[in-house]
């Protein structure tokens, strides 16, 4: 990197970075000397803050020589193309046991502090996992980032780091109530901060002609106001592969200059009120996922991150004598979702008004820089930007986007002569309801390549959300299925489930997940077969344990484990869940089953709701009612039982999935875009039951139909449902034991006999029912009591749960990541 430095003529200047020697003694050394000098405690009256502090210091200790060697070695061979990932979330977890792994310092941590008297279980619970992230979104970029790093991508990711992540969630008389996540307030070991490389960022103000040098007319943007961009370094690690590749988080920093001009004014408290205002900027997550709300402070956050990131990359990653018409040899700036698309005109405005390029020229330059991922099929996803908020918050950036959107409608008149309606369809620029920018045109009449991120998605996005820009461009658009890195997801999330698949093929599966099919084999094997139940029954185990202590929930022994973690969100259909809850309640208390015929099920859900999202909460507040009465039901006889821990994170779910047997995929076709929570449970060994929708048509072909549970309508037939107009009150009046669940929740049996608590809730499935979930009840508790009779025979059950596994190898983020180098990005791989 270029920036700001002293470069000492020392001969030391030059020297190797050496990490502290992997011995326990030498470990043991590193962290007393971190718990001495960096916490200034004795370990004697150290707390179990101070050691975990010190100790996350001591693994970062080790991985910092690995990650100067990474950047030097990037630094000085020929510079390679590199891809700055931007993303506004990345839903990171917890990081010890994860740099612990990449190290392979595990075992001699663990020793260190044995010897020092620690448990070193004591400091991982310590551990606030950095939630900066609402879910899959999120937590896609953060699996992507490990594998980018474990496939020596040449790469960055840029975000922004959040005073306050997605929200801690508790329930209080059955409902969410939302309280403030400080992740930092006990110290934040992992981040590097580096002030002195602070950018700036600039908002507002106005644009005017000027006439430059060389007698020209050019446009110049005078903002009016602006706030620093401080730089917060987090190291990647790759899998035991030496790199350690670079996550910057961008915290808002009020400038000087910014409370100078109040403060000289007179008005101390103006001046210390207009510098938290700038520091809003990076202050909280938005917690909205999927259906985003268009907040000015949202798009201040984006343009804030992006901005400084690109300026980062062109001033202090590219070498000083950096030419920028060089930068689609330099960069790919990978969009995800349209939260970072306001780069485009970023960019274009850094080669026209900085570097004086003529427009032509930086358009040219702009639309090889950039290749756009959307993550989504619901139209409320696609964000769109007031021209008005647009104009008063980025005016240069808001005339960017009108010239760009002037030549391509221009192009589109040409293409289509007389085809207005497709014009205006098109248009970056939306009419109505009111003037408007809508991202994901930008983004896709700028990007190099724009991909779904399942088979499914991508086809739907070709066919019907992006359908006139695919006619147009068919070669722009591609398809690059997600994945999950299986290093948090299996190898630590796992570890019985890794010893055993390493003693039966050898460790390479952990960084080469397609080895996992050499376990197709054994699922033939009774002795196999065996050793598999034991690894689940010890996860059950575990999650009892830790729902116990966590929560005070004490989970069942020896039932079938049904789990929905998840957003809550009505596509998602938490509800048709709970319908099926409330049948098979209703199975038992009205006599019509024998509970001892029934196969006891445990059903573990997990979801936060948008604090501002009505039906969302609505359903928590149901699921929980619900969990109440027939946990506490008599006549349920310990065949069923609903948990609902609060607060569902990367922590829990590390716990919970490898625990399950059955994983609940129900969304309604056509709008889970890809799902990657359904890879995650495939892969440690649990059943799907789900539609076919997003990734689940992938990971069902995969796997084979007789290893999955399918139901329910596909795509076209809901779409055809709809066309004809569809009546969710039919299929009550028509199905008794719909109508019967139904009229349980709506007699107020759940909610202490209130009829009114579950009005909304009922009135919607009834009335409205957007998502079909009454369309495919019938489908769905036809399959779930199929799920019942497959798991009466365990060693069958075993047989197909090991082949989830043994089949699922696709779904590793490190395929995903090899799929976009070579779909998209091409850039270089390797140590
Ligand atoms: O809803 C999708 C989810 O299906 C997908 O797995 C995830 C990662 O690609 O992205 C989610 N989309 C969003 O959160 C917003 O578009």
């Amino acid at each position: 990197e270029t920036g700001p430095r002293h470069t000492p003529t020392s001969t030391l200047a030059n020297g190797p970075v050496i990490s502290p020697p992997h011995t326990v003694d030498a470990f043991v050394k590193a962290f007393l000397h971190e718990l001495n000098f960096g916490q200034g405690v004795p370990l004697s009256r150290s707390s179990v803050n101070d050691q975990y502090l010190a100790l996350a210091r001591t693994v970062r200790s080790y991985l910092m020589a690995r990650w100067l060697e990474t950047a030097r070695r990037r630094r000085t061979d020929k510079p390679a193309k590199m891809v700055g990932y931007l993303s506004a979330e990345y839903l990171l977890g917890r990081q010890l046991d994860n740099a612990l792994l990449a190290t392979e310092l595990t075992d001699i941590a663990t020793e260190a502090m044995v010897a020092c008297g620690i448990e070193i279980d004591d400091l991982r619970q310590q551990e606030v996992e950095p939630g900066l992230g609402n879910g899959g979104l999120g937590r896609l970029a953060a699996c992507f980032i490990d594998s980018m790093a474990t496939l020596g991508a040449s790469s960055i990711a840029y975000g922004i780091r959040y005073e306050y992540g997605i929200f801690q969630q508790t329930f209080v008389d059955n409902r969410q109530v939302e309280k403030p996540d400080a992740w930092l307030s006990m110290g934040g070991p992992w981040g590097v901060v580096h002030p002195e490389m602070e950018v700036p960022v600039n908002f507002g103000g106005h644009v005017e002609t000027y006439v430059g040098e060389d007698g020209r007319e050019r446009r110049r943007w005078t903002p009016a106001w602006g706030v620093m961009a401080l730089r917060y370094n987090y190291m990647v690690p790759g899998y035991q592969n030496g790199v350690v590749n670079t996550l910057r988080l961008w915290r808002a920093r009020a400038t000087e200059s910014f409370d100078l001009h109040i403060f000289n004014a007179g008005d101390y408290a103006e001046a210390v009120r207009a510098q938290t205002f700038a520091e809003n900027i990076s202050k909280v997550l938005y917690p909205e996922d999927s259906t985003p709300q268009g907040k000015e402070l949202r798009l201040q956050q984006q343009y804030f991150f992006v901005a400084a990131s690109i300026k980062d990359f062109i001033q202090h990653t590219m070498p000083k004598d950096f030419d920028v018409r060089d930068l689609p040899e330099r960069i790919i700036f990978q969009l995800n979702d349209t939260h970072p698309v306001i780069g485009i005109p970023e960019l274009m405005r850094i080669l026209l008004d900085e570097h004086d390029l003529e427009w032509e020229e930086a358009w040219a330059i702009t639309k090889q820089c950039f290749a756009y991922t959307c993550h989504t099929l619901l139209p409320e996803a696609l964000e769109v930007w007031p021209v008005s908020l647009m104009e008063r918050l980025l005016p240069r950036h808001m005339e960017i986007i009108y010239r760009i959107n002037e030549d391509f409608v221009a192009e589109l008149r040409e293409t289509y002569p007389g085809d207005e309606l497709r014009v205006r369809r098109m248009s970056i620029i939306a009419d109505h309801p009111e003037r408007s920018v809508r991202m994901a045109h930008l983004a896709t009449v700028a990007s190099v390549k724009v991909n779904g991120v399942a088979a499914l998605h991508s086809e739907l996005l070709k066919e019907k959300v992006l359908n006139d820009f695919s006619e147009l461009w068919p070669e722009r658009f591609t398809n690059v299925t997600n994945g999950v890195t299986p290093r948090r997801f299996i190898k630590l999330s796992n570890p019985e489930q890794s010893k055993l698949i390493s003693d039966t093929i050898g460790k390479g599966w952990v960084a080469n997940l397609d080895r996992l099919e050499e376990l197709v084999g054994y699922a033939d094997d009774a002795d196999f077969r065996e050793k598999f139940r034991a690894v689940k029954a010890h996860n059950k185990t575990r999650i009892r344990n830790v729902l116990v202590s966590r929560d005070g929930i004490a989970l069942p022994e020896g039932h079938l484990l049904d789990v929905m973690v998840k957003r809550l969100h009505e596509y998602k259909r938490q509800s048709l869940k709970l319908l099926h809850i409330v049948t098979l309640y209703d199975r038992l208390i009205s006599g019509e089953v024998e509970p001892s015929t029934v196969t006891p099920r445990t059903v573990v859900f997990g979801a936060k709701a948008a604090p501002g999202y009505a039906m969302a909460k609505e359903t928590i507040f149901l699921i929980n009612s619900v969990a109440q009465t027939v946990n506490n039901d008599p006549r349920v006889d310990g065949r069923l039982f609903v948990a609902f821990p609060p607060n569902y994170n990367v922590t829990l779910a590390e716990k919970l999935i490898p625990a399950a047997d059955l994983s609940e995929q129900i969304s309604l076709a056509g709008k889970e875009a890809s799902g990657t929570g359904n890879m995650k449970f495939a892969l440690n060994g649990a059943l799907t039951i789900g539609t076919d929708d997003g990734a689940n048509v992938e990971i069902r072909q995969l796997v084979g139909d007789e290893n999955f549970f399918l139901f329910g309508m596909t795509e076209p037939e809901v779409a055809e449902l709809q066309a004809k107009g569809y009546r969710p009150g039919e299929y009550y009046e028509r199905d008794p034991q719909l109508r019967r669940a139904i009229d349980l929740i709506a007699s107020g049996h759940f909610t202490k006999g209130s009829r009114d608590a579950v009005s909304s809730f009922v009135g919607d499935l009834l009335y409205n029912d957007r998502f079909l979930a009454l369309a495919d009840y019938a489908a769905y508790i036809e399959a779930q009591d199929k799920v019942e009779a497959a798991y009466g025979d365990q060693d069958n059950w075993s047989r197909m749960a090991i082949l989830n596994v043994a089949r699922t190898g696709f779904f590793s983020s490190d395929r995903s990541i090899r799929d976009y180098i070579d779909r998209i990005w091409h850039v270089k791989t390797g140590v």
